[in-house]
């Protein structure tokens, strides 16, 4: 192997070993921001606009391991080139790992969860690599000079060869046990998933009669193989948000302050919040990026705490009218202070279909505010609610090129037939959800290929804040077909045929989907 290579290879070794040490150290000390996820997050918060948008649809599902993935390749690269840097000039690489260690620092510090303690970290991450480094170039040099001066004598670089290689193979045996350790720890962290699993959420408080929405009413439910479960699954209800690595928080030591203009600043524990009087709710979540007839919504049975009544706690000052609610991990979300305290249930939410919340549903505790838009009402993890005016302060996503204001706009979505099925002739049935928060569905209506619309069956609804499911029968000739909805909700608004993207306030347009009749 030349010795450039082997230059490469110290490098990856010194920065393996700092970016081990670093995440060992925030595992120790301040286990919410490790220097790597700082690093990725950081880079998603200053995402150019245009890439924004394909990545909140791309971070918020499944993919974000390709990005911790990407950021692993890119800094292994770095690492590379630092190693052949050093070999060439003394403190080259050094200098180059120095700064990306000041950029560890900045990403650290963009972080809200950081404390002073979190800087520790990336320090010992960066001063690692420097030491790691120096000391492998040096025995990398001390056998370059010696091939280089008896070139052609194996022999006499042989010892010079031999320590270097006992020193990298060291420090590769030194890589494999701490990543292995810091491993090991990262996923002790999970005794927060431990300590979810031991709650138990108290029974919601009695209503009598039963509340709409608390139940799922007879006739909720179509018989329609392939149609949307009225109630989603945990497992497999729509996941959007910035966070990298899943917010880990204790529910011990979590509280949520309720400050800005209030008369009293409130915090509630997690305890206290249990013995509240707690009430249940199905609510339909949907996320703004949601494109026609696609899957970022979902229905779920949340049990919370009333927001009005916390507010009420404090006392809210007559000029205020918003709310800035804020997530331990600084996601913030604005809401018009009226749909917190209207007679909708807005809900401190802590349960999530019978279970505590799944931590990467917001666990301990999120919002629920039906018929707005995620991004403007759901904050997960959330850590304090400040009061405030729209004209006073921005949250995250406004701040970003999207509305300030997010009510859900009316939509339905076609889930049967699914697309280029070949579906036998005869009477097709076409069924899916349709969804106008808050107002409710008072009609959905389907047609084939342009034709006129024809009435579908709804099914009862759970309340005005959930989906409907629907269905229609067509009779449908063999060949190519193509079926629309269309949703009029209880004010008599009919669903926009606009096609608008997601941006800045959700999307708009029918739901199409072509399939055969054979
Ligand atoms: N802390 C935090 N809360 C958040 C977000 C986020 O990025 N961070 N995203 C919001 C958005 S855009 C949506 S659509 C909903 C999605 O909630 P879910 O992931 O439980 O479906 O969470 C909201 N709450
Ligand atoms: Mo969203």
């Amino acid at each position: 192997m030349r010795h450039n290579s082997w230059a490469a290879v110290c490098g990856a070794l010194a920065v393996g070993l700092g970016v081990i040490g670093g995440e060992l150290t925030a595992a120790a000390l301040s286990p919410s921001v490790s220097p790597v996820s700082a690093v990725g997050s950081f880079v998603i918060d200053v995402l150019p606009p245009g890439v924004k948008d394909w990545a909140i649809a791309w971070f918020g599902t499944a993919d974000k391991a390709v990005f911790l993935v990407t950021i692993a390749v890119l800094i292994l690269v770095l690492a590379l080139a630092a190693g052949v840097l050093e070999h060439r000039r003394a403190y080259a690489g050094r200098a180059m790992i120095l700064g990306f260690g000041v950029l560890g620092v900045l990403a650290v510090a963009s972080r809200a969860q950081a404390t002073l303690v979190s800087y520790v970290a990336p320090v010992v991450a960066a001063l690692v690599a420097i030491l790691v480094l120096g000391a492998l170039i040096r025995s990398l040099d001390a056998w370059t000079r010696r091939s280089g001066r008896d070139a052609g004598n194996p022999r006499d670089d042989a010892p010079a060869r031999r320590r270097f290689l006992q020193g990298a193979g060291g420090a590769a045996v030194i890589a494999a046990a701490t990543g292995a350790a810091a491993a090991t720890v990262r996923s002790s962290q999970s005794t927060v998933t431990q300590q979810r699993s031991s709650i138990t959420l108290p029974a919601p408080a009695g209503e009598t009669p039963p509340a709409v929405g608390s139940f799922v009413p007879e006739g909720a439910e179509l018989d329609v193989p392939g149609i949307s479960e009225l109630v989603t699954p945990n497992d497999d209800f729509y996941r959007i948000d910035t966070a990298l690595v899943v917010p880990v928080v204790d529910a011990t030591t979590w509280s949520l302050k309720v400050t800005g203009l209030v008369d009293r600043e409130v915090e509630l524990t997690f305890d206290e919040l249990l013995a509240l009087p707690l009430i249940e709710r199905h609510v339909t979540l949907a996320c703004v990026s949601n494109t026609v007839g696609g899957d970022l919504t979902g229905t779920a049975r949340w049990l919370g705490w009333p927001i009005r009544d916390l507010l009420a706690r404090a006392g809210v000052q007559p000029e205020a009218d918003m709310v800035l609610s804020r997530s331990v991990d600084g996601f913030t979300a604005g809401t018009p202070l009226d749909a917190l305290t209207d007679e909708r249930d807005a809900l401190l939410a802590i349960g999530m279909n019978g279970e505590p919340l799944p931590v990467e549903h917001g666990f301990p505790a999120r919002l629920v505010v039906p018929g707005l838009y995620g991004y403007v009402s759901a904050t997960k993890w959330v850590s304090e609610l400040e009061v405030t005016r729209f004209a006073d302060s921005t949250a995250y996503w406004s701040t970003r090129g999207w509305s300030v204001r997010g009510p859900v706009k009316t939509s339905s979505r076609i889930d049967v037939p699914r697309r280029n099925r070949e579906v036998p002739a005869g009477d097709v049935v076409i069924a899916g959800v349709a969804w106008a928060q808050h107002t409710g569905i008072e009609r959905v209506e389907v047609r084939a290929d342009g034709g006129p619309w024809q009435q579908a069956t709804l099914a009862a609804p759970i309340s005005a804040d959930t989906w409907v499911q629907y269905r229609a029968t067509l009779q449908l000739e063999a060949g190519p077909h193509t079926v629309q909805s269309r949703a009029t909700d209880r004010d008599g608004a009919v669903q926009s045929a606009a096609d608008v993207a997601p941006a800045p306030d959700g999307s708009e347009g029918l739901h199409t989907v072509s399939f055969t009749v054979t």
